[in-house]
């Protein structure tokens, strides 16, 4: 009681008198609020109506309350915010428990990233924040945040607590394209011009004679046999793991390798339909380790690539004086080449291959939403308001407001004729350089709701280059280059609901399970590697069986049992 007179006395020290002077609550007059139906159609309101909203303050942004977008978005929806800012030199999640233990709260917080954590302390056992918000997720109530929501699968399990409610919105979306499929492996195209290639290879079969070939008919022309080691990738590095691309043509597989990689995500675990199910106990993922043991030990896999990091990776690519490499993995060429360079220049990214069985799978890197971003306070009478107010900003007009500036200023929608990054008619235009560094009071700079979609993103009217243009592959239209290769290359490939998506799991699983997942996820990545060298002989029926039953040892049912529980959790 003592700790809780003090925040109080705390706050009372440190907000000023004014604050919320404009925030009474409950008066008669707020219950006779008028909405104008329906959702995503302005005004919000018959009459105006003043909200308050405390907002942690970007360094880019001078003043909410006076801010030309603010203003916008007054007079669009009826709904004046009265926004108390927080500086940026204040800890936001300090202030935040300031407030709330003050008991004299605004109707909502904007950029205090509340994490799952505190949603559950001030959501669900104190009852601070409104719960549940999950049925203000629906095309009735935020018609523009559900669209967007569309292109990032998982969305709103994602948002979703553990204990079934949700209790925030999230922050702008924003999908990395390229990202998304970030396991890519790439060819040096004078190597398979050299061998006469007219494509590069599209099977794994395939892909075994053009490493031998590489290996033994001199593509680099200097009458040596110094093409060694055809394929490089490394352990540490941005998806430079060989096995990353090669195991998903046999099983989909999204395990990283890296022994000091995350014990809950790339471990090799995948969905069965609404099961969850790994990967590493299945025939298919050791056909797929015995297909690379085998490159491995004909020499066709540089063997560092099971230890060395991405900068060792870059050194054996880029030092020799003539290209050796024939082909190397990573997230993007940056990963193994010097940006710029000949021999960056020169790599194409390959699609996924065909397995023996007909896989063909590219990772699905699933892009997560944030959770905490704008949470409302359960005393406030505003809800409905607030919600489609925020709605706004997560339309096409509302990011692209919110994000650049204003239209015919900062942006405009495309002309007839314009084709965006995607090849497809461009969606909008930019007139003048986003600027997120310099403090500005025209527009929020996307620092809180938006949704910059894969689509939108993609939408940017941009110029058009065919790819026998010799600047295609330079660094200047790299982000072009990265969004072709993995449109056209990987996104046939990939399957979303076969990744598992982020679990969220209570503080009791934590405790129980943090050991055991990491001691599984542990083996598990350091036998892919020794089946892979051959340090464990993946031909070898018992030592198979010994692995698989090492798997169950370390717990592999319970774990996936838990997945399976936090999974029916969030998601079901
Ligand atoms: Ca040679």
């Amino acid at each position: 009681m003592k700790k809780h007179f003090l925040i109080v006395l705390l706050v009372a020290l440190l907000l000023p008198t004014t604050l919320f002077a404009q925030g009474s609550k409950a008066t008669a007059a707020e219950d006779a609020v008028q909405y104008t139906p329906p959702a995503g159609t302005f005004p919000i309101v018959e009459s105006p109506i003043t909200v308050d909203i405390m907002v942690a303050q970007p360094p880019c942004v001078e003043d909410y309350n006076t801010n030309r977008f603010t203003k916008y978005m007054e007079e669009l929806t009826g709904v004046k915010v009265n926004y108390i800012m927080i500086p940026p030199e204040q800890a936001a999640t300090e202030k935040l428990a300031l407030v709330l233990a003050s008991g004299d709260y605004p109707d909502a917080f904007l950029g205090f990233a509340v994490s799952n954590e505190l949603e559950t302390n001030y959501g669900a056992m104190e009852g601070l924040f409104l719960p549940p918000l999950n049925d203000y997720y629906s095309k009735d109530w935020m018609p523009n945040m559900m669209t967007a929501f569309d292109e990032f699968p998982g969305a709103v399990g994602f948002m979703t607590n553990i204990d079934g409610n949700i209790y925030s919105f999230p922050p702008r979306l924003e999908g990395c394209y390229h990202c998304s499929n970030q396991a890519k492996m790439f060819g040096y195209q004078p190597f398979l011009d050299a061998l006469g290639l007219e494509t590069p290879p599209t099977t794994t079969g395939e892909f075994y004679q053009v490493l031998k070939a590489i290996k033994t008919q001199d593509p680099n022309g200097n009458g040596k046999a110094d093409e060694i080691p055809p394929l490089a990738g490394s352990i540490i590095g941005w998806s430079d793991q060989v096995e990353r691309f090669l195991l998903n043509s046999f099983i989909y597989c999204d395990l990283d390798t890296n022994i000091n990689s995350n014990a809950d995500d790339n471990v090799g675990y995948l969905m069965n339909g609404k099961k969850v199910d790994t990967a590493v106990n299945k025939d298919a993922y050791r056909e797929g380790l015995a297909y690379i043991n085998k490159l491995y030990k004909e020499g066709l896999i540089y063997n560092g690539s099971f230890t060395q990091d991405s900068s060792q990776l870059t050194q054996l690519v880029e030092s020799s004086t003539e290209p050796v490499v024939g082909f190397a993995t990573g997230g993007w060429r940056g990963q193994f080449s010097t940006i710029g360079g000949d021999r960056f220049n020169n790599f194409h990214a390959i699609a996924p291959l065909e397995g023996p069985d007909g896989v063909q799978y590219a990772v699905a890197f699933l892009q997560n939403p944030e959770v905490g971003q704008l949470v409302l306070s359960s005393e406030t009478k505003y809800a409905e308001a607030i919600v489609r107010y925020f709605d706004y900003m997560y339309s096409l007009e509302g990011t692209l407001q919110q994000r650049n500036g204003f239209q015919g200023e900062a942006w405009d929608w495309a002309e007839e004729g314009q084709v965006g990054l995607d090849g497809k008619p461009a969606i909008w235009q930019e007139l003048i350089q986003w600027n997120d560094k310099d403090p500005q009071n025209d527009t929020w700079i996307q620092t809180y709701a938006a949704a910059m979609t894969p689509s939108l993103k993609n939408g940017l009217a941009s110029v058009p280059m065919s790819k026998d243009n010799p600047d295609y592959y330079k660094p200047d239209n790299n982000e072009k280059v990265l969004f072709d290769e993995t449109r056209e290359l990987y996104k046939p490939y990939e399957d979303t609901s076969v990744e598992v998506p982020k679990l969220k799991f209570t503080a009791d699983e934590n405790e129980e399970f943090s050991t055991v997942k990491r001691e599984l996820a542990n083996y598990i990545r350091q036998s892919a590697v020794k089946f892979m060298v051959g340090s464990l002989d993946v031909n070898d029926d018992k030592v198979w069986n010994d692995y698989l039953a090492n798997l169950e040892k370390l717990q592999l049912s319970k774990v996936l049992d838990l997945m399976q529980t936090a999974y029916d959790r969030q998601y079901k």
